[in-house]
């Protein structure tokens, strides 16, 4: 499932950055941005129905700075989430808006994202794009993205956007006595055991869970 994000993603991500954003007619500053959330675990579903951020205590605030400028008005939909390491791939719902942010920018470029997450896959850690620009860590002279501490797990355990029997018997191989997976430990809790199947179970609706 890693190869959902291809070079031909990579390289919209590239032209994007080349671009003036045309809600305000300015390129993001990469360097001057910033996010942060007081992490947890995050259930996912291709279907959107999973944890709010919010409900986790995980909500992400975040302040969108251009040429040392705070850029209000950028549109909610212009922000979305992924997995902060591509080998190991949170996969998102294409054209899905679940992890968009909750408003547009306010004037001082500020805006929370505090809904749930439609994907499927796995990831330790969740990097901000905005506007098409991964946001870098300030903390690093912005030298690697910014890896907010939110650890997404989703009942879609091979990352195709639907809860079905492929799933089940993945992660059915790890419950009954398999090599520990940190994707099929659902609540993050280091064991895989009845509460991550009852997590899982929830989502187990094969023909309503596909993507939006
Ligand atoms: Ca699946
Ligand atoms: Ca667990």
């Amino acid at each position: 499932m890693m190869y959902r994000f291809t070079a031909g993603f990579a390289f919209f991500l590239i032209a994007a950055a080349l671009v003036p954003s045309p809600s305000s007619g300015q390129i993001v500053d990469l360097c001057g941005s910033d996010a942060s959330s007081n992490g947890g675990c995050i259930r996912v579903c291709p279907k959107g129905d999973g944890d709010h951020l919010s409900d986790i205590g995980a909500t992400i605030y975040v302040t969108v700075i251009s040429q040392d400028q705070p850029i209000p008005n950028i549109p909610a939909a212009d922000f979305w989430l992924i997995g902060c390491d591509p080998l190991e791939e949170m996969v998102l719902c294409s054209g899905s808006a679940s992890s968009n942010a909750d408003h547009p920018t306010d004037q001082q470029g500020q805006t929370t994202i505090s809904g749930p997450i439609a994907a499927g896959g796995c990831s330790d850690g969740l990097a901000l794009i905005v506007q098409g620009i991964i946001i870098p860590d300030p903390d690093a002279d912005c030298s690697v993205w910014l890896c907010l501490p939110i650890n997404a797990r989703s009942s879609d355990l091979d990352g195709n956007n639907i809860v079905d029997l492929p799933d089940l018997a993945l992660f059915a191989a790890v419950f009954v006595g398999g090599p520990y997976d940190k994707c099929m430990d659902l609540n993050c809790d280091g064991s895989v055991g009845l509460q991550d199947l009852a997590l899982f179970a929830e989502h187990f609706e094969p023909v309503r869970h596909r993507c939006l």
